[in-house]
C-alpha cells in the first residue's frame, strides 16, 4: 500500500486571527493574567483558564478541533497574531531551568489554546515541574542539545525516551533572534515515509532501539528497554525518535536510521516565528528542532514559552500521585 490513506494537504493547520479575534483574545488573557491567585501552575488558576478556554473565538476552536481530528501531513498547527503584550515584556531571561510562574498575558494566551487541545502537563524533574517553560539561550551554553543552546538543536521527538511524552508541543514564540535567523525545524514521518523501503520500514519497527533520557530525569536512565522507532498503522506509524539521544543496538538498525534520517532531512521545513507566532507540534508525527542562532545575552534574545499537552490525561494518572499535572517520573 501507498501514503494514499493520508490527507493530501501540507500545511493546512495556519490560522491567522484578525484584530477583532485577537482583541477578544487578549481580553480574556488580561481577565486571567489578573486571576487570583495569579500562579500558572496553580489548580485554581487552571481551573479559571479551562472555563475561559471554552470562550476563545469560534473560528480559532473549529481550527484546533480539526487539528485534533487530523494533524495533516506536517503535524503542525500555527496560530498567529496571538497576543503577547510586547510593549510590557521584561528583558529575555537568561539563566539555565528558567521558567513562567507569574501569569502574565503571553502566558495566558498559550495556555487558553493549549487547553482546547487537552490537558497541560509537566514533568517534575524538568525545568521544576513547571507548566509553562522558558526557552532561551543561556550563556556558557551555546553548544548544548537542548533548548538553552544556540547551535544547531538534533531533530527529535519530544521527551522520545518516556512512556507518556506530550501528544502536542506548543512554542510560543515572545520574541525572535536579532537577526532573525533561528528557525523552528520540523519534518513529519508521514511526508518522510515514502521514501522508506520496505525493509527499511520494518527494521524501524522493530525493537532495536534504546533512547537515553537526559540526565536530569535520574533513575529512569539507568536501564532503557529496547524500542522500535516506528510503531501503530503500517502506512500511517507513531514515530519516536532522538537523533541526539536514539540508540541503534545493531549494525542494520543503525543504517536504517541513517536512512530515516536522510528522508526526514529531504522533507524538514523550517519555520522562523514571530511575536505571537504559537505552534502546536504533534509529537506523535513530527519531529522539531532548531538552527543554529548568535545570541547576544542584552535582554533582547530568542524567547519562546512552551508547553506540553496530553490529550488522554487520564493515561498518566500512575505517574501523578495527586490529581495534579505533574509527572514524577
Ligand atoms: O528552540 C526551539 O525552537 C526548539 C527548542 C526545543 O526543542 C524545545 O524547547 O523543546
Ligand atoms: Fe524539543
Amino acid at each position: 500500500m501507498t501514503v494514499d490513506v493520508l490527507p493530501e494537504h501540507g500545511t493546512d493547520h495556519v490560522i491567522t486571527l484578525t484584530g477583532p479575534e485577537r482583541a477578544e483574545v487578549e481580553t480574556t488573557a488580561r481577565h486571567l493574567a489578573d486571576l487570583a491567585p495569579r500562579l500558572l501552575d496553580s489548580p485554581e488558576w487552571l481551573a479559571g483558564a479551562r472555563e475561559a478556554s471554552a470562550t476563545l473565538p469560534v473560528r480559532l476552536r473549529q481550527a484546533i478541533r480539526r487539528f485534533t481530528h487530523d494533524a495533516g501531513r506536517d503535524g503542525v498547527f500555527l496560530v498567529r497574531n496571538l497576543p503577547v503584550d510586547a510593549a510590557a515584556l521584561p528583558p529575555t531571561p537568561n539563566v539555565p531551568g528558567s521558567v513562567q510562574r507569574e501569569t502574565t498575558v503571553a502566558a495566558a494566551a498559550e495556555v487558553l489554546v493549549g487547553l482546547n487541545l487537552g490537558e497541560p502537563l509537566a514533568f517534575r524533574e524538568e525545568k521544576s515541574g513547571a507548566l509553562v517553560q522558558d526557552v532561551v539561550p543561556v550563556p556558557g551554553m551555546e553548544k548544548f542539545q537542548g533548548n538553552a543552546g544556540s547551535v544547531a538543536l538534533a531533530m527529535h521527538v519530544e521527551n522520545a525516551f518516556h512512556p507518556y511524552r506530550p501528544d502536542y508541543v506548543g512554542l510560543h514564540c515572545l520574541r525572535n533572534d536579532h537577526d532573525n535567523q533561528a528557525g523552528l525545524l520540523l519534518a513529519s514521518i508521514r511526508n518522510a515515509l515514502p521514501a522508506l523501503p520496505d525493509e527499511v520500514r520494518e527494521i524501524l519497527r522493530s525493537p532495536r532501539y534504546t533512547t537515553a533520557p537526559p540526565a536530569s530525569f535520574g533513575a529512569l536512565g539507568a536501564d532503557p528497554r529496547p524500542h522500535g522507532i516506528l510503531s501503530g498503522s503500517w502506512d500511517d506509524p507513531d514515530i519516536q525518535v532522538d537523533f541526539e539521544s536514539t540508540h541503534p543496538l545493531d549494525g542494520e538498525a543503525e543504517q536504517a536510521m541513517a536512512v530515516l534520517g536522510d528522508a526526514l532531512r529531504s522533507v524538514r521545513r523550517t519555520f522562523v516565528l514571530e511575536t505571537g507566532d504559537l505552534a502546536f507540534v504533534d509529537n506523535r508525527l513530527t519531529l522539531h528542532g532548531r538552527t543554529e542562532f548568535t545570541p547576544r545575552y542584552d535582554g533582547r534574545d530568542r524567547w519562546l514559552q512552551r508547553v506540553f499537552i496530553h490529550q488522554n490525561h487520564r493515561r498518566s494518572r500512575v505517574l501523578r500521585p495527586t490529581t495534579a499535572h505533574v509527572l514524577v517520573s
